[in-house]
């Protein structure tokens, strides 16, 4: 018998003494928005949603109409939801927040969702695998919203992504190990795929856009020539989508590693701290992988804005393992 999300989460649920299935109900909104998405992105020449609308983001880039979907999408199936304080998206300049107890004991107001809802944006137009990113994190009691938000990637209660691809792919984790799951098309439901996905120790590829290589941080450059040059015992080849979640899924189940060194257009990093970076950490580490930053684990950084951008670096033990070397730490 196949065993859906739903009942996947219900059964990782048993036993924890607070479950109320607040939480299942929450990522029922993620996965019916994610249907929804999918559903748009199959369309999407037919229907005439390529293309920018003419207005940038918070970020300073053009929107796409499918930037603007995925984003009501994900408003419209979690914002009902009694139990969810905020949303916080990457199409939004400040979260989104809902005037909600926050009484501890109930189950009202109880988590906040971060997302970034269609990352990869600059592939939509040309049929390149994009995604859904998504973090959720528990409301301090009495906590303000920002001060909630504003916590370590280490407190995250669930994380997870949707790939957008050949099929409609989605991976999540509670912090009990990483499962993925594939929409099945024909009961409307997504369907346990792998349980306890682990990434390989070592892979064959390295992930980066290596047109900004001359302008990273001469470590960086020194590592990308370590692996070209077989100093970790492999002939690497390299493998770059440009849509993080593409990206990350192929470093997941193949190995290998990925890197968004600073570099002189972006000395912070390019990639988003809290709806990127943070939950795609917690699913690296959770698989036996691991992900940095500009000084050290990504899910130790204390964010200072929602926006927040940073360097990011992850995957296959061998490889991180290298990397920090290399970098002296
Ligand atoms: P995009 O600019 O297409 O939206 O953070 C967004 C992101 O894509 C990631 O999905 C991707 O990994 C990265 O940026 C690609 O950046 P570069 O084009 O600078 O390589």
């Amino acid at each position: 018998m196949i065993t859906t999300f739903q009942q996947h989460i219900q059964e990782q649920q048993q036993g924890i003494s607070e479950a109320s299935g607040t939480f299942s109900y929450l990522l029922a909104g993620i996965t019916l928005a994610t249907k929804m998405i999918q559903a748009k992105i199959r369309l999407a020449a037919i229907d005439n949603i390529y293309g920018a609308i003419g207005q940038t983001n918070v970020q300073g880039e053009q929107q796409q109409k499918l930037d603007v979907y995925a984003n009501e999408a994900l408003l419209h199936c979690l914002g009902l939801k009694d139990c969810v304080a905020a949303l916080v998206s990457e199409e939004d300049e400040e979260p989104v927040t809902f005037n909600r107890s926050s009484d501890p004991d109930k189950a009202t107001g109880k988590y906040i969702i971060v997302f970034d809802p269609l990352d990869g944006s600059s592939n939509i137009d040309v049929n390149v695998n994009v995604g859904t990113i998504f973090s959720i994190l528990k409301r301090l009691p009495r906590g303000d919203i920002q001060g909630s938000v504003l916590r370590p990637g280490h407190t995250q209660v669930a994380a997870g992504y949707v790939v957008y691809g050949p099929s409609t792919v989605l991976v999540y984790t509670v912090g009990n190990g990483v499962h993925s799951f594939t929409l099945d098309h024909t009961i409307g439901a997504y369907v346990l795929a792998e349980e306890n996905m682990k990434m390989p120790e070592q892979g064959s590829y390295y992930s980066t856009n290596e047109a900004n290589a001359a302008t990273w941080p001469a470590a960086y450059r020194e590592y990308l020539e370590l692996l070209r040059s077989g100093g970790l015992g492999r002939e690497y080849s390299s493998r770059y989508i440009g849509s993080l979640v593409a990206d990350f899924h192929r470093t997941l189940l193949k190995g290998g590693i990925f890197l968004y060194p600073p570099t002189s257009k972006q000395p912070k990093g390019k990639l988003r701290l809290l709806y990127e970076a943070n939950p795609l950490a917690f699913l690296a580490e959770q698989a036996g992988g691991s992900a940095i930053g500009a000084d050290g684990r990504i899910l130790d950084i204390v964010p200072e804005g929602i926006h927040q951008r940073t360097p990011f670096m992850f995957g296959s033990q061998r490889e991180m393992a290298a990397l920090a070397e290399v970098l002296g730490r």
